[in-house]
């Protein structure tokens, strides 16, 4: 169960932040109107919602996800991989810091975007991609550790579609897991309930478990067919603007 979540309002130079999407460019009112959709549906899973003001110094800071990996034991801060990102964290550290007493960080020259980061009934898969260094991922699991949490590395740099690990894989409770075909046959998922997403419907792997609800992007009938098949509860929500700058649903929040 969570109670709480962070989020932060897209600022006006939204656009200019980083994308390797060739989806146009995303249009401020609607970015506007779906994050506020997004956070009216995170209060309605139950979360009390901290929203935090724009900040336009750094254009993809409504991406909150990757500053900070929050666990029921404690918080560690990351060291985002794109140098346009890295001080996201000092914006945002005394916010955790006021929900969390046992705080670590990830330090140079390691780098770590909390997008990579999937945990999965208690143990951590951590991605190595072009955000995410192995020093990075070896710091993050000595502090998971600490925690008493378990952790292993999936290592995403050959797969030319997807920016994160969490952009190709989500992991929905009841042991089930909703990956891209392109990753499905990892060994490290065998004891896993899979829920495999076609190519064409790939950006829908990233979805997140609130409760007794899986948010899931819009547009994608065959993942939401099947999650209802399954037992969940999906809360669709569109994420057109948010898709133009490489950015899934997982994303725009922490939950904890
Ligand atoms: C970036 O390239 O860093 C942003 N435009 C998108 C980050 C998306 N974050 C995520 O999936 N966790």
């Amino acid at each position: 169960m969570f109670t709480k979540a962070i989020a932060r309002i897209p600022g006006s130079n939204f656009a200019s932040g980083l994308t390797s999407a060739d989806l146009g460019v995303p249009h401020f009112d609607l970015v506007l109107a779906q994050h506020a959709r997004y956070c009216e549906a995170l209060v309605e899973c139950g979360l009390d919602l901290t929203v935090l003001n724009a900040d336009l110094h750094f254009p993809d800071s409504t991406f909150v996800e990757d500053t900070a990996v929050l666990t029921a034991k404690g918080a560690v801060l990351t060291r985002p991989g794109a140098a346009t990102r890295e001080g996201e964290v000092d914006a945002i550290r005394p916010v955790i810091r006021s929900f969390f007493s046992q705080m670590y960080s990830i330090d140079a020259p390691g780098t770590l975007d909390g997008g990579d980061i999937c945990e999965a009934e208690n143990h951590f898969f951590i991605g190595i991609s072009h955000r995410t260094n192995e020093e990075g991922a070896r710091q993050l699991a000595a502090h998971l550790a600490a925690f008493h949490y378990t952790s292993s590395v999936i290592n995403i740099r050959s797969m030319t579609t997807i920016l994160h690990l969490k952009s190709g894989i989500s992991c929905i409770g009841d042991n089930t897991l909703v990956v891209i075909e392109e990753m499905a046959d990892n060994p490290q998922f065998r004891h896993f309930n899979l829920l495999r997403v076609s190519t064409p419907e790939s950006y829908a792997a990233n979805c997140v478990r609130v409760n007794d609800r899986v948010l899931v992007a819009e547009g994608y009938q065959r993942v939401l067919d099947e999650l209802a098949s399954r037992g969940f509860n999906p809360l669709v929500l569109d994420m057109s603007e948010f898709q133009k700058m490489d950015g899934g649903l997982s994303c725009l929040s922490v939950r904890f």
